[in-house]
């Protein structure tokens, strides 16, 4: 497979300007008449006179230039991958009509027109519109589209497309057709069409300057009564871009799709958005209140992608983090600004630290824009997506809530209806800022995490506090020297009765709280003046940059910092460091056969936060929260999931052993059933029931067998009711097959909750978990076509279930190279995903190595491998 280069990057030797599109609807043989009009592109720097389109999987049936010469097999050339135009007007504007077919049925990569369901329903990021019809298909040529839906009326009563419906009409046959334009210019991988049996639920929202929009969301009939919350999730959306953004809606409609068969979480086409159904259903008793807020997320992400990405989009795919990047930074402002600010941003750090850092210390580590691709379909990574918004946030904390907005207006201002570069979007933030952000341009060039090492030097004599502070950023695939990056490090001082303290900088005392250091250099002394006793430094506040912080910090500063810190981020840190330090040295406890055993500092620490009064209860549950075992692992040389699993089980065992009475208060004092309440007052209160009910039940007493077993027969949401299975599911119970057969029996028409299901079954560190996760394999709800499912049986067994996955006789990694060979040949971009945990066999010990080795080699020689597949096990194994 070829090797595409950021450096090989060319204008477009052609325009589309105007796209016609006519589909004649049918499962297997869609009929497309394409209506192109064209044009040299006065910029290409090309000599190559053809016209190479793009196109895969179509039969090609006719080609008109110019609406009367019907070309001849000797006027163009078709290859797996294209179609070439040998002779085209290159002085004047031409058209081409081209007619294909394709067969969407038996689409099971899911990129193009595929059925879900009986659904007929599309997919073109990044380059699935190439299997719908030849095109010039690359974000930066933009076109108008208008598109013609021509169907079965009982089979597809309903018919969506981009834009706005402007005519429709009855056919003979029982058929109907409707015509949709777009009046915005857009790439072809903002197209999408919907065709089906749909139910809608529709709502309005008045812009700012008074435009009214309809809101459309269309799911299968069924799920009709479990759209309320996508539907206000939109709205608070728009409302939210108007009121931080400036930012309104463009058209008079805006139409969500709830397809069950989809690859990715969501997709931000033009008017029509199409989501995975996980990311739009949800009634109290079949989502969780993380799925509730994933939900108000994602429908946040892709209604802001709407000036983020399609107003203004890429240039070319490895700018991908530009519009993604930047809208992940945008919905979790939002989610955090609709929920708990602290709550978000933890959340999203663990999820950095734990999955993006092991991205970037790994094979397939690469910049937030990389510089080459095999298949781009590997290119929406953590790194993009999370490193990307961290990128932006570091904008927004070097400039300011003032200087980021008035540079996102000239960025706006500047590129509106373009495709751009992430370099466009920081010049913008210069320009509006009379910055030079040069130097922190290197964040969107460099992979890798960069390590950021403190040393405190206190002088009593001159009342000073200085900060020596180191960066440095091993070598990565590719880049084995590092340049230094611009790394914004945010600051607080805290006296011994801890208080805030000003943070006077000798060369310039503001007198303020917190003061934001610049680290440009390699190693920068920052001193603090006037300090008459030692402070302790809270550093890195709010997680301020993307990096790994390393300090010596006694137990007794952790925990000082853990009661007083004002910073919510650093105060949760705090506990982290805290236990996660503790259970590093019982992990080497374990290793070397001696007893374990917690030291008092863990319970006094643990015994103060439960003895507080918490206003915010979701973040009360983070606290109470330990490392996971993703983080520990992500801390250690050499991986022992055994060791990690031990040790910091040992440690919640012990602690609840120890705080029994106060967990079992905590439990009973949250224990009312607040079914169908969402303000933040009930969903922390669930949280912290269900912490409690977690650490509890590791004690593997009667008394928590049977709340377990009663919260789960009689809860009404799905919250508390999964909560309980989970504790049945992960540690003795008598009655875990009886409460495994009536959740099943209960949901199974519900393809979300059951996908819950089997998840559950195969994230449990029972022993019996690989015979259990092979067997929901065998069940008859298992199914290698539907993604959601792979994802909650093959993905939370070698993703969630470490333990269990790295089995020392290989058979957890056999398993997986088997689904992924089988998985290649139908779905390649869900197959090259779930791959993703062999991927980082160096960081086992030797036994683990090869027998994870074997499998990534018996996985490239799969005769059938894809481009997807093949680009992650090859670079993994380079
Ligand atoms: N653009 C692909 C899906 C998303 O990031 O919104
Ligand atoms: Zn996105």
């Amino acid at each position: 497979p070829q090797t595409i280069y950021l450096k090989d990057y060319q204008v477009p030797d052609y325009l589309i300007h105007t796209v016609e599109l006519n589909f004649t609807l049918d499962e297997r043989r869609t009929q497309v008449v394409s209506r192109l009009s064209l044009a040299r592109n006065p910029n290409s720097q090309s000599s190559e006179t053809a016209l190479v389109l793009a196109g895969e999987n179509l039969k090609l049936i006719r080609i008109v230039l110019n609406d009367d010469q019907e070309l001849t097999e000797a006027d163009y050339h078709i290859t797996p991958e294209s179609l070439i135009i040998h002779d085209v007007p290159q002085q004047r504007p031409f058209t081409l009509n081209i007619e294909n077919e394709i067969n969407p049925k038996a689409n099971t990569a899911l990129e193009g027109l595929y059925l879900s369901n009986g659904m007929l329903c599309t997919q073109c990021e990044a380059e699935g519109f190439r299997k719908i019809t030849y095109f010039l298909d690359r974000p930066d040529v933009m076109a108008k589209f208008t598109t013609t839906l021509v169907g079965d009326k009982d089979r597809y009563p309903i018919l969506l497309s981009n834009g706005n419906l402007i005519a429709q009409g009855d056919d003979d046959n029982n058929r109907h057709w409707v015509t949709w334009e777009d009046p915005f210019s857009k790439p072809c991988y903002l197209f999408a069409l919907v065709a089906g049996q749909l139910e809608c639920l529709e709502d309005s929202f008045t812009t700012l300057s008074g435009r009214k929009v309809g809101l459309q969301i269309f799911v299968e009939q069924h799920d009709i009564d479990k759209c309320g919350h996508a539907m206000q999730s939109l709205k608070n959306a728009m409302a939210w871009d108007e009121q931080v953004y400036g930012r309104e809606y463009d058209l008079d409609l805006y139409m969500i799709v709830a397809v069950s068969h989809f690859n990715m979480g969501a997709m931000e086409n033009k008017g029509l958005n199409i989501f995975n159904t996980k990311f739009v259903l949800a009634r109290p008793d079949t989502a969780t209140d993380s799925d509730y807020e994933h939900i108000e997320g994602v429908i946040g992400h892709e209604y802001f992608h709407n000036w983020t990405g399609n107003r203004i989009t890429c240039r070319d795919w490895f700018q991908l983090s530009l519009k993604e990047g930047f809208t992940v930074f945008r919905d979790q402002e939002f989610s955090g600004d609709r929920s708990s600010k602290a709550v978000k941003r933890i959340e999203d750090v663990n999820m950095l630290r734990t999955r993006q850092f092991a991205e970037d210390a790994g094979p397939l580590a690469h910049p937030i824009r990389p510089d080459a691709y095999i298949e781009i379909n590997n290119f929406y990574t953590l790194t993009v997506y999370e490193k990307g918004a961290e990128v932006v946030r570091m904008l927004h904390t070097l400039l300011g809530s003032e200087g980021f907005r008035k540079g996102c207006d000239c960025y706006f201002q500047r590129h509106d209806g373009q495709a751009v570069t992430c370099d466009d979007f920081v010049s913008a933030m210069e320009a509006a800022n009379g910055r030079d952000l040069n130097q922190f341009r290197r964040w969107y060039s460099q992979a890798g995490t960069p390590v950021i090492h403190v040393i405190e030097n206190y002088r009593t004599d001159e009342k000073t506090l200085a900060l020596t502070i180191k960066q440095h950023c091993a070598p990565t695939p590719g880049q084995p020297a590092k340049e230094l990056l611009h790394i914004p490090i945010t600051v607080g001082l805290l006296d011994k009765q801890g208080n805030a303290i000003p943070c006077n900088l000798q060369e310039s005392a503001t007198g303020n709280y917190e003061v934001i250091l610049q680290l440009t250099a390699a190693e920068q002394t920052f001193t603090f003046t006037g300090l008459a006793e030692k402070p302790v430094a809270s550093i890195l506040r709010n997680f301020s940059a993307p990096v790994k912080l390393t300090m010596e910090r006694s137990l007794d500063e952790l925990a000082f910092l853990l009661s007083y810190d004002s910073d919510t981020f650093n105060r949760w840190e705090a506990g982290q460091q805290l236990v996660g330090q503790v259970i590093t040295g019982l992990i080497v406890d374990s290793q070397q056969g001696r007893p374990l055993n917690l030291p008092p500092i863990i319970i006094d620490a643990f015994k103060r936060v439960l003895s507080q009064s918490w206003e915010d209860l979701s973040y009360f549950s983070l606290l109470l929260s330990l490392p996971s075992e993703g983080y520990l692992a992500e801390q250690m040389q050499v991986v022992d999931v055994e060791a990690i699993h031990k040790a910091r089980e040992f440690v919640v065992r012990t602690l609840a052993e120890q705080l029994q009475p106060e967990l079992e208060a905590l439990y009973l004092d949250n224990h009312r059933d607040e079914s169908g309440q969402f303000d933040a007052g009930a969903i922390g209160r669930r949280r912290i029931k269900n912490v409690s009910l977690s650490f509890l039940s590791r004690l593997g007493n009667e008394k928590v067998q049977q709340w377990s077993t009663q919260q789960f027969n009689t809860a009404n949401n799905m919250t508390d009711q999964i909560a309980a299975l989970a504790n049945i599911v992960n540690y003795p119970h008598p009655a875990k097959q009886e409460c495994l057969t009536l959740f099943y029996q209960k949901w199974q028409q519900e393809a979300l909750v059951i996908d819950k299901w089997f998840a559950i079954q195969a994230s449990s560190p029972m022993p019996d978990a690989f015979a259990t996760v092979v067997s929901l394999t065998a069940h008859p709800a298992f199914d290698l076509g539907t993604p959601n499912r792979v994802r909650a049986v093959i993905g939370s067994f070698t993703q969630a279930n470490s333990l269990h996955f790295h089995a020392v006789n290989g058979q957890g990694y056999e398993f997986l190279a088997n689904h992924v060979i089988a998985l290649d040949i139908l779905n390649p971009q869900v197959a090259s995903r779930m791959l993703g945990p062999l991927t980082s066999w160096r960081r086992f010990d030797p036994t683990r190595q090869n027998l994870m080795k074997t499998q990534l080699e018996r996985v490239m020689n799969s005769p059938s491998i894809s481009r997807d597949v093949y680009e992650v096990a090859s670079k993994s194994l380079m």
